[in-house]
């Protein structure tokens, strides 16, 4: 569906102007999104699981460690296949009464199906950033529907290392996210990037229940938390209907390819537009952004803020 097929059927959750936003951007965030039940919820499940991982010292398919875990201090960075966690984030996820997949809807049609979702974790003085990238090089698609949901599960100010994405870039070019030799850096390279304006990238910032969405073209990362909090946000990922994943997605769930709104497509939608093939994840396997990326300061972003 185009964004003109899409705006025509009548928004759920969304506005008009926060939908027509997300389609010239390339994102939108929006203050309040998630009710406080839910968000009520979200944080208890977060919790318990953050608990549970002082038993665990290696990562593994539920959590993703940082260097620094142990018993008396976790260091989670990412808790892995959400939907496979705990009944609350698919219910989250899917439910009738989740405003979620309404929102999804709001910018994808009234079809939607259900890729993937994870919660990353970045905490105070841990360094961790996430070097720019697209989404989509990562699981191409028949097209370029695929959206993340990002739920703050906290407060986000500049100093919570929140997402930043670039206004327009979704209408750019894809990148390739390797390095010289065609290995998988899950990064865009330095060169490609000179290309870019960095200076205008906006923050995604909001309190507890805010959600950012992102298109999965739009070039997008964060820096280093220098709060003294965590900032926990949930990362769920949508497609219309019609959007089929053409590669082996890198983080399958039990849930994924299940239509959460509408019926199942008759058609494929298929957009000319070329994309990357990325590495056959089902064959080498993939830890997370973070192991991908490996974690190292970000000279762009932090400049850019000071
Ligand atoms: O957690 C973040 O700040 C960025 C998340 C992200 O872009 C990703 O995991 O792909």
């Amino acid at each position: 569906m185009t964004p003109e097929d899409i705006l025509s059927h009548p928004a759920r959750v969304l506005t008009t102007a926060q939908r027509e936003a997300y389609f010239r951007d390339g994102f939108v965030t929006v203050e309040g999104a998630i009710p406080a039940d839910w968000l009520e919820k979200l944080q208890q499940t977060s919790d318990r699981l953050l608990d549970e991982s002082r038993g665990v010292t290696a990562s593994n398919d539920a959590y993703d460690l940082g260097p620094e875990h142990g018993h008396e201090k976790p260091h989670v960075r990412r808790l892995r296949k959400l939907v496979d966690r705990d009944p609350v984030f698919w219910d989250f996820a899917a439910s009738e009464t989740s405003p979620l997949p309404d929102i999804a809807a709001d910018l994808v049609g009234p079809g939607v199906k259900f890729h993937s979702a994870k919660l990353n974790y970045k905490w105070p003085g841990a360094g961790e950033v996430v070097k720019w990238h697209q989404d989509i090089p990562a699981w191409p698609h028949t097209n370029y529907s695929p959206v993340t949901l990002g739920v703050h599960l906290g407060q986000v100010t500049s100093a919570h290392g929140p997402l930043i994405c670039i206004p327009g870039s979704h209408d750019g070019p894809l990148f390739f996210h390797t390095d010289a030799d065609g290995a998988w850096t899950g990064t865009v390279s330095e060169a490609d990037l000179e290309a870019v304006d960095l200076a205008s990238g906006v923050e995604a910032l909001g309190g507890p229940g805010s959600l950012v969405a992102i298109n999965c073209r739009t070039l997008h990362g964060s820096r280093a938390n220098s709060s003294a909090e965590v900032r926990p946000m949930a990362l769920y990922v949508y497609s219309s209907a019609d959007a089929f994943a053409w590669m082996p997605p890198p983080s399958p769930t039990s849930k994924t390819g299940e239509i959460v709104r509408g019926g199942p497509a008759r058609f494929a939608h298929v957009d000319p537009r070329p994309c990357p093939v990325p590495p056959n994840w089902e064959e080498i396997g993939y830890g997370s952004i973070f192991t991908a990326q490996g974690v190292t300061r970000r000279r762009r972003v932090e400049t850019k803020t000071g």
